[in-house]
């Protein structure tokens, strides 16, 4: 091994180590093990410029394991990007070095990792958006994007059901940029992998049509190297599977103790003597920094120029793409309320289907609006443009996930976390729980990816409870940062698509009937976005409010008359966003729901997210039944008398 990646190699396993002593908390087998590939993968391979880390066309690298936060923040501070020695002596305390890798919070952190197997499926996300912008944007001797997406993973990534899901359709898919190296120590948390794991890795990648390597020898760094470039070759996603010790050279190496805890002073002072490092903590040779300067930084900085003499030459030969590109990339937004396609008042339109049309409108005027459906694109209508994206049609616009729900959150996120695309994905409301770590991954990242549902509720009838969503809405409801949109009918439907699409910092998830509904009177875009508004209001007197989200609206409104013949003047509160609504000062939540006047919430769903506007909920807190819808609906009495009576009954 050459001595300036001898010194490099040790440089980030002494950062690790010494970090997560002072830290007295973090994971320092991974980063003893991986250093040797990770270093190869920077210094030989990587096209990144840290100074300009959002440069467009730079290769992707997510440490999938993120538990070995430390190796990514040791190469991103000798790369460097915006990351001190500082920042490395206050690993795990509040500021720029978190437990797990934070996208948003860290220079060059390409992807929140942590949860195992959600990162390597977001890289299938981004491998996915490169491949789809390259062949919308190149022209012969202009590869204006044109990068590959990197992983490092360990056993755990590889255990999850959700990566191999992601995996299985990578290989589906050919994406042929995306190369994983994975972190083989076969060891984890509790122990050796083979207390719960015996698969075949090679026979495993190979059937599910990736390109397989092994490296025997994790610190063979020419052998890396060649499997790497390898790897660049092939048409097929790519796997190294590289063999390492986990917590190489010191005491407990090869054992699940050097997973998570750090190794304390004493066997740091032995690591010291055992690889021969003479180096105080922090201590880095000034010629690793240089080292890293040439080959990563400057090698980056050359890349990027280049890449921006292309992307002049580009602007002047092909000026449409290039705009459109240019757009892309800013994320513009052209679109208003009266854009889209209208629907009148009185028909009975599912919101399903309206969200179906919209998105239809909204795919010709975002040509890089992409999405797609878990097998279910006829229920849902979520479907994107121009055709499947396969391997033989990159520019298709509609990403047949196959039943994959999980990796389809995580693959969205991918896209939306790749730049220059808005993605959305589509599924049976029920069926959110499979994608509930990719939403919540979404919120905390804050960004906009659009995650629809359709069959919103027990109206989905003869399915039955195992398909009628109950808590659903209140799970999704307390994702901080997460909106929430449950559209009245076709109208708020077209708000709610217009509102999820202008996002740049906050993920939505539409909620949609699968029943016809009643179009109601127009909503403007403007009371749409307060959250809630009155829909209907009382006729002289304010004797209480009805209080509803979804198909419940039309109800509340059916109930209103009932309510009208009793002699009771009711008003009633569409509330599509109870994410908006908080957002609102007091003074117009008052005006919408004033307090001491007597209201009754109305949802066919869990009660429990209702509480916070008034006492009285009508909800379903039980799991619903198989039945025709109408049978359903009336058996839990979500008819306009019954609703009435309970208002009454207040
Ligand atoms: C979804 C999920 N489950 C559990 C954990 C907790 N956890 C973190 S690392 C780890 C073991 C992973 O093993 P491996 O990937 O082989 O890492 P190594 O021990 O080799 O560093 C576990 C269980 C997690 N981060 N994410
Ligand atoms: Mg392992």
């Amino acid at each position: 091994m050459e001595h300036l990646d001898h010194l490099s190699i040790n440089s980030l396993r002494f950062l690790g180590v010494d970090a997560i002593n002072k830290a007295n908390s973090g994971h320092p087998g991974i980063v003893l093990g991986a250093a040797p590939m990770a270093h190869v993968l920077y210094t030989r391979f990587l096209k990144a410029f840290p100074k300009k880390s959002n440069w467009f066309n730079r290769d992707r690298f997510i440490l999938s394991a993120g538990h070995g936060s430390m190796l990514l923040y040791g190469l991103n501070h000798l790369s460097g990007y915006q990351l001190t020695i500082e920042d490395l002596k206050h690993f795990r305390q509040i500021g720029k070095t978190p437990g797990h890798p934070e996208y948003g919070h860290t220079d060059g952190v390409e992807t929140t990792s942590g949860p195992l197997g959600q990162g390597i499926s977001n890289a299938v996300g981004m491998a996915i958006a490169e491949t789809h912008l390259a062949s919308q944007f190149n022209k012969p001797g202009y590869d204006v994007i044109d990068h590959h997406t990197y992983v490092i993973c360990g056993d755990g990534d590889l255990q999850e059901g959700v990566a191999l899901e992601a995996i299985s359709l990578a290989g589906h898919l050919g994406l042929g940029k995306l190369i994983v190296l994975f972190d083989s120590n076969d060891i984890q948390l509790d122990g050796k992998t083979d207390l719960a794991f015996s698969d075949d890795h090679k026979k495993k990648f190979e059937s599910m049509n990736w390109h397989y390597q092994k490296v025997s020898d994790g610190n063979d760094i020419n052998a890396i190297t060649k499997a790497i470039k390898k790897a660049q070759k092939s048409d097929q996603p790519s796997v190294i599977e590289v063999k390492t010790v986990i917590g190489y050279g010191t005491s407990l190496a090869g054992t699940s103790n050097v997973h998570g805890s750090p190794i304390g002073e004493e066997k740091a002072s032995e690591l010291r003597k055992t690889l021969d490092w003479p180096y105080k903590p922090f201590e880095v040779p000034e010629d690793v920094y240089k080292y890293y300067k040439t080959k990563v930084y400057n090698r980056g900085s050359r890349s990027y120029r280049k890449w921006l003499n292309m992307i002049t030459e580009y602007q002047e030969k092909y000026p449409t793409e290039a705009e459109t590109l240019r757009a892309f990339i800013q994320e513009q937004n052209p679109v208003e309320l009266n854009d889209l396609p209208s629907f009148e008042v009185g028909t009975m339109v599912a919101t399903r289907s309206a969200s179906g049309k919209v998105l239809d409108h909204l795919s010709k005027v975002y040509p890089n609006l992409i999405g797609g459906s878990a097998d279910l694109t006829a229920s849902t209508k979520a479907k994107g443009a121009d055709g499947h994206f396969s391997k033989e049609n990159r520019l298709g616009r509609n990403i047949n996930y196959g039943v994959r729900e999980h990796a389809m959150g995580a693959i969205t996120n991918g896209m939306v976390l790749h730049g220059g695309l808005k993605v959305f994905s589509g599924a049976f409301f029920v069926f959110s729980d499979y994608m509930k770590p990719a939403i919540r991954l979404a919120a905390l990242m804050q960004i906009p990816s659009i995650f629809v549902f359709s069959h919103d509720t027990i109206a989905v009838g003869e399915d039955g409870p195992t398909h009628e969503p109950i808590e659903q809405l209140a799970g999704l409801r307390v994702i901080p940062g997460l909106n929430v949109l449950r559209p009245a009918d076709a109208n708020e439907t077209k708000a709610a698509w217009l509102w999820a699409i202008k996002q740049h910092k906050t993920p939505s998830a539409i909620i949609l009937t699968r029943q016809n509904i009643k179009t109601l009177p127009c909503v403007s875009m403007e009371t749409f976005e307060k959250g809630a508004y009155t829909v209907s209001p009382e006729t002289n007197r304010l004797d209480g409010i009805l209080l509803a989200a979804g198909s419940e609206v039309g109800l509340a409104i059916e109930a209103q008359q009932v309510l009208k013949d009793m002699g009771k003047d009711v008003r009633v509160v569409s509330m599509p966003s109870h994410y908006l609504f908080e957002k609102q000062d007091k003074a117009y939540q008052q005006s919408v729901l004033p307090e001491h006047v007597k209201t009754l919430a109305i949802e066919m769903g869990s009660s429990q997210s209702w509480y916070k506007y008034t006492r009285n909920v009508y909800g379903i807190d039980r799991y619903g039944l198989s039945a025709p819808l109408e049978v359903v609906i009336k058996a839990f009495g979500f008819t306009k008398e019954k609703v009435a009576q309970a208002f009454l009954n207040v």
